[in-house]
This record gives structure tokens, C-alpha cells and sequence, in this order.
């Protein structure tokens, strides 16, 4: 289609019907359009009626790659991604300088999971966007309504939108997820004049001027690096992966080949060991590591962080594949075969990092922590697979016991026990960070656990 518009009025008048067109979004695909949509947006850029605001979202004076782009987030467009963020806990917190466009799309976010999603919006508590200079008081009712939104279970998805360029503020938020074992997410418009404190005085409601505008941006130019990234389980998945690695614990610690070889573990041969006790301490959210960062500090994380990759597939969801469950003497885990899709998010020292000397093919290292026993970190989870891969590699002796849980489990040597899943279980998971107050380790579950009855193999 070729559009050949001749005066102001007539491209205001054509883009006018053009938005109420219910193709427009079609249309502004269309490579044709794309030099009448710069002219448009030119004209905009000098009168920009507020009629026309979210028409200037779609449309900007860059290549017409971003026109959509802050739309173009897996939440609202990956159809994969929509059937699992339905099925996990999630909370989205909108980052950006006020008038960048985070309403707009916490609104679109929200309409889109209608269902079971709720929209926290700062503006709705008068809360102005400033640097922070009080002990924060004035989130006292918006915390107050989260809280009690998380308590009744009224919303399985929550977004946040702010500002959210004060660190503290943001702690406290992670704190509020850690609590109610929401995976966060972090979005930040797309749009051109996100950061142009210029065009941003125009657009802001609460009328900030441009020093104050100036004085908001450092904050939110910085990106905000986790503690580390990584694939998500969602809550369905999640629940269920926890009671197949209950059931696999509570069947391993009664097979008798296994409780005849318990010097390992630090008990005597035939000694009652209640496996579940044993690994007491397990993540808050299961996930599979892709990249630990501490906030930057470690080497390579600003990079990770920076790869095409990683911010494409940041948001998105991903289904993982287990293909074993093991155990040894310091951790309980789940083996992850990864895909091609999902190894361009896999750093290449992966497994180099944590054994140098070794050569494994990459993605060896990829698996879930379900446990850990008491004073080991859950870092150990991927050395003790990549132990049992050096094993495999090497073709040493490791020794066929039988079947539980519905598979072959192998016994190696100082207490490592494979289990082969008859079919691998598939995970939803979301791809995301790990958020938390810096120098604070993240928290565990520990405590009781509840039995079942017969083995589960998902
Ligand atoms: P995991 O992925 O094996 O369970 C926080 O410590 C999280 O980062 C844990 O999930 C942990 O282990 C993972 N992790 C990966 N590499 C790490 C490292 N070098 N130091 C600490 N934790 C690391």
C-alpha cells in the first residue's frame, strides 16, 4: 500500500483514521508506510496533541524496527510465554523516567491477564516520582494493598508501576517477592524518548521540570544486574517438581542398596537415613542457573548481561527438560538437557568456570538444585553433575541397582546415585534474574515437607 499525502492537515487526518483502524497495527508493518509514519511522527514531534499519544508510541523518528518495539515484549506477543506466565507467580515491576511509557503498557500487560493479573500504579497513590528524601511513608498504602492483594491470593500476576529508581525502594520489592515466591521480572518501555529528559518535561503528568527529570535519569539509566539469571519453574511446575524430588528422596533413602552404603553420608551401614531431613535447605523458587552475576561484581556479567541473547529471551518462557535426578553426600539435583535455543543463553565457562582442568561438552553443568545439605552451597549442585559426567566421560565402573521411582538408578562411587527418568519431565519456566539486597545471600525453604504416598514421576 502507498500512501502519498500532500499537506500537515491531511497527514494528521489520515493518521486520525488510521488509528481508529483496526488494522492500523497491520498496516504500520508494511514497509510503504513506514516513510509516511517518520512524516507523520515528524509533525507530531512538533504539535503531539494528546489525542495522538499512543499513535506516537507506535510511531518514532527511528528506523521502523523500534516503532512497536516497546510492545514487542514476550509478555504480550509469545503465545508460549502468555500460557505460562498464566501458570506461574510473577511480579512485574515497570522501570522508567516518568512519561516513558510505562503506563501504557502495565495497562496492556494487564489486559492481557485480566483474569487473574493487578495493576499497582504510584500515580493512583499520588505518589510523585522524586528522589527519596523520607523514610518512604508514602508507600504505606500501596505496600498495605499488595500485601493484602498476596495474602487473599487474589492475583497470580502483579505490576508494579513506578518509577522504581531508588534502589531501597526496589530492596524492599524484592523482599515483598522473596516472601510470596514471586519470580520477578523487570521491564522498561522501549520508546525512543525514554531517557530525553527534553520531550519527557512535555509528556509527565506531574509536570516535573527538567532538573528534576535530569536528576531521576542516572538512576535509571543504569541496568539493573542480578544476583544471577536464570530459568524460572513456575508455580504448577514447580509444586509438582518438588513432590517427585520428595518421593524420589523418601524411595532412595529406604532401597536397601542404598542404605548399605551409607559411610558417605556419615552414618553407619543400615542406619534409617531420612533423606528429606538430610537435604532440609532447598531454593525459595526452583530455577536452573544460567549466569551468576552478584550484581555485576563477578567478571563477564555486565557482557552476559549486555548479549542479544540474554535481553531478547529476558521475559520469555522457555520449557526446560529433566532427564535425571541424582544425589551424593552434599546435594539433591535435577539433570537439564538444554536446546540450541536454549544454550545461546548458556555463558561459554559455564563449565570451565567451576572445573578448569575439564573438557565437557557445553550445557554439562545445566541442572535444578532441589536440595542441599546443611552448610553446603547450592553452587556444589553443578559441580557434583559435572563429577558424575567426568565418571560417565571417563567409563568407569558405576553400577546398575535396580529400579525406583519407575527408572534405572546407577550407583558410582562415594555416595553418588544417578536415577535415569524413564521419560524426560518437561518445565515451564520463565527466563529472568534473581533480585535481592547485594551482600545478602538468597533465601532457602527448609522446615517439614509433606510425603507422598506412591512414587510421582511427572
Ligand atoms: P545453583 O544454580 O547450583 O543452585 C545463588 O547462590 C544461586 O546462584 C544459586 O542458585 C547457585 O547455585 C547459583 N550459583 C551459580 N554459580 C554460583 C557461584 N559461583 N557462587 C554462588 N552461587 C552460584
Amino acid at each position: 500500500m502507498l500512501l502519498i499525502l500532500s499537506n500537515k492537515k491531511q497527514l494528521l487526518l489520515q493518521a486520525k483514521s488510521l488509528l481508529l483502524s483496526a488494522s492500523f497495527q497491520q498496516l504500520s508493518r508494511s514497509s510503504e508506510l513506514t516513510f509516511t509514519c517518520h512524516k507523520i511522527s515528524a509533525i507530531f514531534k512538533q504539535s503531539r496533541p494528546a489525542l495522538f499519544n499512543n499513535l506516537y508510541l507506535a510511531m518514532s523518528t527511528q528506523p521502523a524496527k523500534d516503532h512497536t518495539e516497546g510492545h514487542k515484549i514476550p509478555f504480550l506477543l509469545d503465545d508460549h510465554t502468555v500460557t505460562t506466565v498464566r501458570e506461574s507467580k510473577i511480579l512485574v515491576i515497570l522501570r522508567g523516567l516518568p512519561g516513558s511509557g510505562k503506563s501504557t503498557l502495565a495497562k496492556e500487560i494487564e489486559q492481557k491477564y485480566k483474569e487473574n493479573s493487578r495493576l499497582f500504579s504510584a500515580d493512583e497513590y499520588n505518589i510523585k516520582p522524586a528522589i527519596r528524601s523520607s523514610d518512604g511513608g508514602e508507600y504505606a498504602k500501596l505496600d498495605e494493598d499488595l500485601n493484602t492483594c498476596c495474602e487473599r491470593r487474589e492475583a497470580n500476576l502483579i505490576v508494579l508501576d513506578d518509577t522504581h529508581h531508588d534502589r531501597e525502594r526496589l530492596e524492599e520489592l524484592f523482599d515483598f517477592a522473596n516472601k510470596y515466591h514471586f519470580i520477578v521480572v523487570i521491564l522498561e518501555p522501549k520508546t525512543p524518548w525514554r531517557l530525553d529528559c527534553g520531550q519527557l518535561k512535555d509528556r509527565n503528568h506531574w509536570k516535573l521540570s527538567l532538573e528534576e527529570l535530569k536528576n531521576l535519569r542516572p538512576a535509571l539509566e543504569k541496568e539493573i544486574i542480578p544476583l544471577y539469571f536464570g530459568w524460572f519453574v513456575t508455580k504448577r511446575d514447580e509444586d509438582a517438581l518438588r513432590k517427585t524430588s520428595q518421593d524420589f528422596l523418601e524411595q532412595l533413602g529406604n532401597f536397601k542398596p542404598f542404605k548399605k552404603r551409607l559411610q558417605a553420608y556419615g552414618y553407619e551401614d543400615k542406619h534409617k537415613l531420612d533423606l528429606l531431613k538430610y537435604f532440609g535447605k532447598t531454593p525459595n523458587i526452583l530455577h536452573c542457573t544460567t549466569k551468576y552475576c552478584d550484581y555485576g561484581k563477578v567478571t563477564g556479567s555486565e557482557e552476559y548481561a549486555q548479549q542479544e541473547a540474554v535481553k531478547k529471551g529476558y521475559s520469555k518462557a522457555y520449557t526446560l527438560h529433566l532427564t535425571a535426578l541424582f544425589v551424593t553426600p552434599r546435594t539433591a539435583g535435577a539433570r537439564v538437557e538444554l536446546t540450541e535455543e536454549q544454550l545461546s543463553l548458556w555463558p561459554l565457562d559455564a563449565e570451565k568456570e567451576v572445573m578448569p582442568k575439564d573438557a565437557f561438552p557445553r550445557g554439562s553443568r545445566a541442572h535444578i538444585t532441589l536440595g542441599t545439605a546443611t552448610e553446603v552451597q547450592d553452587v556444589q549442585t553443578g559441580i557434583d553433575l559435572l563429577e558424575f559426567i567426568k565418571l560417565q566421560q571417563a567409563g568407569g565402573e558405576r553400577e546398575d541397582m535396580g529400579e525406583i521411582c519407575g527408572g534405572r538408578i546407577h550407583y558410582y562411587e562415594n555416595g553418588m546415585w544417578m536415577l535415569t527418568l524413564p521419560r524426560k519431565i518437561e518445565l515451564k519456566t520463565i527466563f529472568s534474574g534473581y533480585y535481592g539486597k547485594a551482600g545478602v545471600s538468597a533465601p532457602q525453604r527448609g522446615g517439614k515437607k509433606v510425603l507422598l504416598p506412591t512414587c510421582q514421576v511427572m
